[in-house]
């Protein structure tokens, strides 16, 4: 096993040492309460904490290799216990990769984690979490092959083992902000909440729109980071005890990002935990007074009208590219407000970052686009369009007799590898009828093709917008259409909640 005691480039370990979120505690998996309205909460006496500079992760063109690694940080509330996370090149977060359309991305894995006890290939149930050193790659988000060399999410990287993977990027792809993380089921949730994901730009497009064109870029890995103490993984019992989730952005707790006053900023959110939904405000420091957010794509494809918004809603997995706009000079923070028992205990509001914006420009930025043309995203798929039955798809959760964690069902099963769920012909158009019937939000993703919103249940979300993510509103649903369009193969569609994937709440997708 190969350690990589790299200096800690970022604060990580300083904001483990400032947190008390730290007791070691099991998160509660379902929120025991009802549901209630979210509610804005007033007030917050937020310290402000140091002052951490806002950074950003280092960026690459076009290709990346990826060392897989341990990285181990001693536990500054119990002297000698070691942390572990799974780690690409013992970084909390992986280089950004910047790329285009009609290029030939490239990722290289090299997963050089110790061999494991229970590895994937021989344990019992593959709906708990199991083989958590072997490793995979997910692009997510983009429109690209599901088989190997590209987008091939049932590959295994065992120890000891390395792939290089090739996805050639469609010069019809959109351009916007997408990103990759491990997809091998069993170890999802684990090696994504330690640290394995990273920022996919596709270049071109909307870029070159005036009041986008030249801004100032902000790319925003937000994560929750998520030790255990796990070596060699034997038995899904040793998940237990993980610190509480503390939120990140670029690996750094409530960093300080600069402006001048009167800039307009591009700022790519990208929600890459593995749990909670978030919603983030900016604010003006220690008020409740938020800055209207000018969201110009959701999941990396451009809107066709910006409508300003207080909160930006990510599920776990979306993706909001949102233009800031000038901002009288002073203080304030990009706050994410808590769940309140809504969906998820756990999620509590927090000041993630601060912004202290400087002496004013002398020169006057160009407006923030109101309308993008349609040519920079996808068409608006018409009834008329689909030429396919209606698919239905139900998730689901069901007690077991035994009692622990419920049975995380789509249509009335866990995931099986080999069985194909969904049967889908290439060059079709189709309209999907999502249900959940659960008592608990379960983001749905699906892979290679994105798809139209027609309706859902809640309202949450304007029809029309096109996604790769979407929550599935309890006892509610989403109607969607999408186009199966150019690439056969095998992949997934699944909840984004990652524990949820990993016990088995996910499909087997196949285009012919
Ligand atoms: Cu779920």
């Amino acid at each position: 096993m190969k350690l990589t005691p790299q200096p800690t480039r970022r604060s990580l370990l300083a904001m483990l040492a400032g947190s008390s979120a730290m007791a070691l505690s099991i998160a509660p998996v379902l929120a025991k309460e009802p549901m209630r309205p979210l509610s804005i909460p007033g007030v917050q006496a937020i310290p402000k904490v140091g002052v951490v500079e806002f950074s950003q992760p280092p960026e690459v063109r076009d290709s990346v290799s990826l060392k897989v690694v341990f990285r181990e940080e001693e536990n500054p509330e119990k002297p000698g216990e070691i942390l572990r996370y799974r780690t690409y090149d013992g970084e909390f977060v992986g280089p950004t990769i910047r790329t285009t359309p009609g290029t030939t991305m490239g990722i290289g894995v090299d997963n050089d984690l110790p061999p494991e006890a229970d590895a994937h290939d021989s344990h019992q149930n593959m709906n708990e979490p199991h083989g958590l050193n072997t490793t995979n790659m997910h692009t997510h988000g983009l429109w690209v092959s599901p088989e190997l060399p590209a987008d091939y999410v049932l590959l295994r990287i065992k120890p000891g083992e390395s792939y290089d993977h090739s996805y050639p990027i469609p010069k019809e792809h959109v351009a916007g902000t997408f990103w990759y993380h491990p997809h091998k089921h069993g170890s999802v949730e684990a090696q994504v909440a330690q640290g394995m994901a990273g920022a996919i730009i596709i270049e071109g497009g909307i870029d070159e729109l005036p009041g986008i064109k030249g801004t100032t870029e902000r790319v925003m890995v937000i994560q929750q980071p998520k030790p255990e103490k796990i070596e060699r993984f034997e038995s899904a019992a040793q998940i237990a005890g993980a610190p509480n989730k503390v939120t990140t952005i670029n690996t750094l707790h409530a960093p300080t990002l600069r402006q001048r006053s009167g800039a307009v900023e591009r700022w790519r959110l990208i929600a890459a935990n593995y749990h909670d939904f978030l919603h983030i405000q900016l604010r003006r420091l220690g008020t409740t007074d938020t800055i209207d957010l000018h969201p110009i794509a959701f999941d990396g494809i451009p809107v066709q009208q910006v409508v300003p918004v207080s909160t930006v809603d990510l599920a776990p997995g979306n993706r909001v590219d949102v233009m800031v706009p000038p901002l009288q000079p002073g203080s304030y923070e990009i706050y994410k407000v808590g769940d309140h028992g809504q969906f998820d205990a756990e999620a509590e509001d927090e000041t993630i970052g601060f912004v202290e914006v400087g002496a004013p420009l002398d020169e006057v930025a160009a407006p923030i686009p109101t309308d993008i043309p349609v040519e920079f995203s996808h068409p608006e798929i018409l009834k008329e369009e689909v030429d396919r039955p209606l698919r239905t798809v139900t998730y689901s959760m069901k007690d077991r007799p035994e009692g622990g964690l419920p049975m995380f069902l789509i249509d009335d099963k866990e995931f099986k590898e080999g069985r194909v769920d969904q049967l889908l012909d290439v060059d079709s158009v189709e309209e999907w009828l999502i249900k959940n019937e659960s008592d608990f939000m379960h983001p749905f993703h699906i892979h290679v093709n994105p798809f139209q919103i027609v309706e859902i249940s809640d309202g949450s979300i304007p029809p029309g917008r096109w996604l790769d993510t979407v929550p599935l509103p309890p006892h509610g649903f989403v109607r969607m259409r999408t186009r199966i369009q150019r690439f056969t193969g095998q992949f997934v569609q699944h909840c984004h909640i990652l524990l949820h994937e990993d016990h088995g709440m996910m499909q087997l997708i196949e285009i012919k």
